[in-house]
């Protein structure tokens, strides 16, 4: 891969002014980190918001920090104070953001921070596109920006996308409900890589998918008409070293080194050696369940009077998002909440909680993760929540405790915190006195544990995972494209059937000459279908045959007027022209009314399935089916036939949403075998969809011109997209165009 570019809505320097003088200051985030070891590692440019509203500043100004953020390879998106306003405090945050978290109540929604928001992801877009070369990649970042891949793919296929969540991806019942969901999906789809927090975010993503694009969906890879994506869960990680480096530091440091914010916390814990501190550390939001924990605690010392004088909460809320109104409803009941425990259970010595409504300089932060005992981190929903990891590398010692929602991305990977439901306040209260009483060697066991998996997995591992993947993709995307049949390979397949004497084709039928309809009688060859036929089965030196799982009655009907052979039931009947159908292999059907019977059980529990009945196989069809349940039963009927068949002899095939099981080692490749026989054809072609056409892709002769249609993994040679392009391809052969 040449080079990577980062897009993200916020540069990773903030433009201030200092004396009249204009100074950049840098972020010290864990994204701030990750990716400037990227974008700097394969010299690419950081695209982003400076922080700078352009009506807030001279034109003087703006050009000074367009040039210092051009020596750090960093490139403004200039926008206004409106546009902020709209796309990011409104769209973005009032929309987007209460959505992915669940709190529906919350969502707004506004057609002018929605026209906001495509603007202004448009001009993130463009001012991409100014910078990028065929051939290099991009990083994207969150929820602010999901419009962006397609805007850049539409205008720079060559160009490889990656993007990352950073915020849960709700359920198909939330996401639903947003007017604007389908733009939203078609935008992330833009990507050739989506990556979330965890499997379940995934999860979620290709639900709506499934059920508002259709698209199909094998393991993580997307189908989509013309391209495959892939989606995966990289659970991003922190600069572990930094946290500890600098905890092992302040163990070091002599008195006179120390910060006064450290010296008052000394001065506390030699006045009170046994008192016991609680942290909390959250963005003022109201994702992070902070009500509910200040709740829970006052629950806690309700519940556990022995420990009133003995514990304290620490409580750190940054400032956030204070224009809008439910944040500004949070903070005052946040600042009641503090003040009514404190008024109730407080006195001349004892706080019970230490409420900073400020953010903190980095050294104080790591000083508050040594000094806590515990660390109590309830968000409602949280993609991943950073401030527990931060904890953990903090902890050289070894020793503390993680009290930890359920909800938070996070959880996933601390199996040995204690996890609770941030909702159940008795829970937390439990889960605080578990913690304050856990013994030291347990706490050390845990502790353990999970240091040595977030050391290993930290920000710049989790970077270099997800760039390895985009890099992984790029390579299975230009296996797509180079089977892809485009104008030099329809030139080579077109010269080699004029140069021909005898020619043997075999077209499959659903899915390669005509659509998927939901009822599958409906899907009968149109006009256009038989002409294009017709006029290839006119030129005398073609051996056309239509192979198909169809039975043999309809294919029978459907193809009287036209001089094919036909190949029915995969292989079980083959009728050539003007002969009657012949069974070429030993079948039998005696399996039938057993296997029968477990069909009829599935459909009678999925609804909109339902059973075909062949000569000598059966099909369940599920493409009616809820999409997602279809899928689920699918998978467990396979389970329970798979146990059955290999003592029967038989096979399961699985088309396209379609399941059949029929007599082993009768297939589309060995009937296209058998109808070859031993007679010599110089021109062998078969088209086919899906998976039980690969049998005669894999069969036919080695110079066999094979074509998947579709975009899935194949044995074929060569790929076309779609019926239409089916359809023209061999209008064009038939008419002997050199070409199309
Ligand atoms: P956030 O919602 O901002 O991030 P989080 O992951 O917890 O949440 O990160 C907060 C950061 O702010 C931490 O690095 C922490 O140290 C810092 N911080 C908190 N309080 C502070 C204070 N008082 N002073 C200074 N710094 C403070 C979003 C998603 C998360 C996801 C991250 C990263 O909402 O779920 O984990 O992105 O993907």
């Amino acid at each position: 891969m040449s080079r990577i570019h980062i897009l993200s809505n916020r540069l990773p320097f903030s433009i201030e002014k200092e004396n009249d003088e204009i100074v950049l200051k840098p972020s010290v985030g864990g994204l701030a980190t990750g990716m400037k070891s990227i974008y700097k590692k394969y010299s690419g440019k950081w695209i982003g918001w400076s922080g700078q509203e352009t009506d807030n500043c001279s034109q003087e100004e703006q050009t000074i920090a367009e040039s210092m953020l051009n020596a750090e390879n960093c490139i403004p998106v200039c926008l206004t104070n409106e546009e902020i306003n709209l796309y990011y405090e409104g769209f973005s945050n009032k929309t987007i953001w209460p959505l992915f978290h669940y709190f529906t109540q919350f969502v707004e929604y506004n057609n002018q921070t929605w026209e906001a928001y495509k603007k202004v992801n448009q001009k993130f877009a463009d001012t991409a596109l100014k910078y990028l070369n065929p051939g290099d990649a991009i990083w994207i970042h969150d929820y602010q920006l999901l419009l962006v891949p397609e805007m850049i793919k539409s205008k720079m296929s060559d160009v490889t996308i990656g993007f990352f969540l950073h915020i849960p991806f709700p359920s198909f019942e939330v996401f639903r409900i947003i007017p604007w969901r389908l733009e939203l999906l078609h935008g992330m789809l833009g990507a050739d890589l989506i990556g979330f927090h965890t499997y379940d975010y995934e999860r979620h993503f290709f639900s709506c998918i499934r059920r508002l694009i259709g698209y199909d969906i094998s393991l993580n890879n997307i189908h989509t008409k013309d391209r495959v994506i892939v989606v995966d869960a990289f659970p991003m990680g922190i600069d572990y070293e930094k946290f500890k480096q600098s905890s092992l530091k302040l163990e070091m440091a002599k008195e006179e080194d120390k910060s006064d914010f450290q010296l008052e916390l000394d001065k506390f814990a030699k006045f009170l050696p046994d008192r016991k501190l609680i942290l909390s550390i959250d963005r003022l939001d109201y994702t992070k369940g902070i009500p509910h924990r200040l709740r829970a605690f006052n629950t806690f010392l309700e519940k556990y009077p022995e420990f009133r004088q003995k514990v304290t909460l620490v409580m750190l809320a940054v400032p956030s998002r204070g224009q809008v109104d439910h944040y500004q409803l949070l903070k005052k009941e946040v600042d009641e909440l503090v003040g009514s425990i404190n008024g109730q259970y407080g006195d001349i010595n004892f706080t019970p909680i230490w409420y900073f409504y400020r953010s903190m300089p980095f050294y104080n932060l790591v000083e508050l993760y040594r000094e806590c005992d515990i660390a109590l981190i309830t968000p409602v929903r949280d993609g991943m929540n950073l401030v527990a990891k931060e904890y953990i590398a903090s902890r050289v010692k070894g020793d503390g405790v993680i009290i930890l929602s359920e909800m938070a991305g996070v959880a996933k990977e601390m199996g040995e915190a204690i996890i609770i439901n941030p909702n159940n306040e008795e829970e937390i209260a439990d889960a605080i006195f578990s913690a304050i009483t856990m013994p030291l060697k347990e706490q050390q066991l845990r502790m353990k544990q999970m240091q040595d998996r977030l050391q290993r997995y930290d920000v710049f591992k989790w970077a270099n995972e997800f760039v390895k993947t985009l890099d992984k993709v790029v390579h299975i995307q230009q296996d797509f494209n180079v089977k892809r049949i485009n104008v030099n390979i329809y030139k080579s397949i077109s010269d080699s059937y004029l140069n021909s004497a005898k020619r043997a084709i075999f077209l499959d039928y659903d899915g390669t000459l005509t659509s998927f309809k939901n009822n599958p009688d409906d899907a009968f060859p149109d006009e256009n279908l038989l002409s294009i036929i017709n006029r290839l089965v006119s030129d005398t030196k073609n051996n056309v045959t239509i192979i198909s799982g169809r039975d043999r009655l309809t294919l029978g009907k459907w193809f009287d007027s036209c001089r094919v052979n036909l190949i029915a039931e995969h292989g079980v009947w083959i009728k050539r022209i003007d002969e009657e159908w012949i069974m070429p292999f030993v079948v039998n059907d005696k399996w039938m009314p057993n296997i029968k019977s477990i069909l009829e059980n599935f459909v009678d529990r999925t609804p909109g399935t339902f059973i075909e009945v062949k000569n000598f196989s059966l099909v369940w069809h599920y493409r009616k089916a809820e999409p997602e349940q279809g899928d689920k039963r699918a998978y467990e009927l396979k389970d329970e036939l798979t146990n059955l068949v290999g003592n029967l002899n038989l096979e399961i095939m699985e088309g396209n949403k379609v399941i059949e099981v029929k007599n082993g080692g009768v297939n589309k490749g060995s009937a296209s075998l058998q109808f070859l026989g031993s007679d010599k054809y110089d021109f062998i072609m078969a088209l086919g969809d899906d998976w039980t056409d690969e049998y005669m892709f894999r069969d036919l002769p080695d110079e066999a011109v094979t074509i998947h249609v579709g975009s899935k993994r194949t044995n074929a040679k060569y790929k076309l997209d779609t019926v239409e392009m089916v359809r023209s391809f061999l209008s064009s052969l038939s008419l002997g165009n050199i070409n199309t």
